[in-house]
C-alpha cells in the first residue's frame, strides 16, 4: 500500500508562525510521498473552553489556512475531523487500551492543566491523546509531520499500535513522527525559552496580524547580550530563534543563514528576518483573503468528508471485528 501521511491542526485560537513553519508551510509537498489526509481537529479544540462562534471562525480560518499553504483539494483530502464519526466511535474503543498512568504524563496536559483550576480540568483534555491516536491509526498513516511538541503523542499513539497488533494480530499501521530539521519548535518572540504558542499569546506572529504589526515584532523580538548573530540555544535563545525562523522561510540550513549575517549587527539581521517574514505573509494572506471570500472551502471540506469517511470506516469494521464487536451490515 502506498504511504498515507495525516496530521491535523486544531482550531483553537489564530495560528502562529510557529505552526506555519513547523507544519503547515511544507505539507503541499508531501502528495509526491503518498496519500494526504489534513484534518482541522475541531473536536480537539473542545478541550479547553472555546466560544462556539469562535470555533466556527477558526474552523473556517483553518480551511482557508490550509489550502493558502498551496494544498491542491483534488491531491489531498482535507477534512473537518466531527464530520467523520468514526474518530468518535475509534476513540471509544481505544480508550480502553492507553491507561491513566501514561496519559497523565503527556507533557501537554501537564502544561495546560498546571494553569487550570483543577474542579475545571475536562476528561477530554486528559483523555486528549487517545483521541490523537485514534485520528492516525483511521487512516492507516504511516508518517504523522508534526512540530516537537507533538512528538509524544505520536509516540504514544505508537505504543498503543504495537498494544493491538500483538493481542489482535497485525490489524494496525504504524506510523511515524515527522519532525522538520529546521523550524520543528518555533520560540515566543518574547521569551525565547517557551515555545511560540497560540493559545498562549504572548510573542506570537499570527498568520493573520498586518504586515506592519509582523515587522514590528519581530524588530522589537528579545535578543541576547552580545552583538554577534550565532547561533548557540542556550547563550543567545533570541538570534537562534530568529535565525531558524529566517532558514527555515529561505528552506536552508542555520549554517548558511549565520553566514549570511557574519558581520551583521543585530538591528540590521532583525531587518533582514522581518523582510523575508513579511514577503511570505503577504503572498499567503492574499491566497487566504481569496479562498475566504470565494468561500472555496466550503466544497472542498463537505468532499473531503465523503473521501475521509470511506477510508475511516474500513478501519472502524477492522477494528471493531478483530475486539468481538459484531459488524451487522
Ligand atoms: P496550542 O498552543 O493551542 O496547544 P498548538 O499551536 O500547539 O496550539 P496545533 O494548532 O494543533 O497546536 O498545532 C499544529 C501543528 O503545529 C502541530 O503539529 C504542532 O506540533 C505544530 N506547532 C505548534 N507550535 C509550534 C511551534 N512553536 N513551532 C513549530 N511547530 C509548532
Ligand atoms: N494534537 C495535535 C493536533 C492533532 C494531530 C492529530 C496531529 C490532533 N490529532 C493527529 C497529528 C495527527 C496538536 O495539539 N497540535
Amino acid at each position: 500500500m502506498a504511504e498515507r501521511i495525516l496530521t491535523g491542526i486544531k482550531p483553537t485560537g489564530q495560528l502562529t508562525l510557529g505552526n506555519y513553519i513547523g507544519v503547515l508551510k511544507h505539507l503541499h509537498k508531501e502528495v509526491d510521498r503518498g496519500e494526504c489526509f489534513y484534518f482541522i481537529a475541531d473536536l480537539h479544540a473542545l478541550t479547553l473552553p472555546i466560544e462556539p462562534e469562535v470555533l466556527r471562525q477558526n474552523s473556517i480560518d483553518l480551511a482557508c489556512f490550509y489550502l493558502a499553504a498551496g494544498l491542491d483539494p483534488k491531491k489531498v483530502t482535507l477534512f473537518l475531523q466531527s464530520s467523520v464519526s468514526a474518530h468518535a466511535e475509534l476513540n471509544a474503543i481505544m480508550q480502553n487500551y492507553l491507561y491513566m498512568g501514561e496519559l497523565s504524563r503527556m507533557t501537554q496536559f501537564k502544561d495546560k492543566s498546571a494553569k487550570m483550576k483543577e474542579n475545571a480540568i475536562g476528561l477530554g483534555l486528559f483523555a486528549y491523546p487517545v483521541l490523537m491516536a485514534s485520528d492516525i491509526i483511521l487512516y492507516d498513516a504511516s508518517i504523522v509531520p508534526v512540530g516537537e511538541d507533538q512528538i509524544q503523542h505520536v509516540e504514544l499513539t505508537r505504543d498503543l499500535v504495537n498494544r493491538i497488533n500483538n493481542r489482535y494480530g497485525d490489524i494496525l499501521t504504524m506510523p511515524k513522527a515527522e519532525m522538520r530539521k529546521v523550524g520543528a519548535r518555533i520560540m515566543s518572540l518574547s521569551d525565547p525559552t517557551k515555545k511560540m504558542s497560540k493559545s498562549d499569546p504572548k510573542g506570537d506572529i499570527f498568520l493573520k496580524d498586518d504586515l506592519a504589526v509582523i515587522r514590528k515584532k519581530i524588530m522589537s523580538a528579545v535578543t541576547d547580550s552580545g552583538s554577534e548573530v550565532k547561533y548557540d540555544v542556550e547563550n543567545k535563545p533570541g538570534i537562534s530563534n530568529l535565525l531558524t525562523i529566517y532558514a527555515a522561510l529561505k528552506e536552508i540550513s542555520i549554517e548558511e543563514a549565520e553566514k549570511e549575517f557574519v558581520n551583521s549587527r543585530y538591528g540590521d539581521f532583525k531587518k533582514a528576518v522581518a523582510d523575508v517574514v513579511c514577503a511570505e505573509m503577504e503572498v499567503f494572506q492574499k491566497k487566504y483573503r481569496e479562498i475566504l471570500e470565494s468561500k472555496a472551502y466550503e466544497e472542498v471540506l463537505k468532499e473531503g468528508a465523503i473521501k475521509a469517511n470511506k477510508i475511516a470506516n474500513i478501519t472502524l469494521k477492522r477494528v471493531k471485528k478483530a475486539v468481538g464487536l459484531l459488524n451487522i451490515d
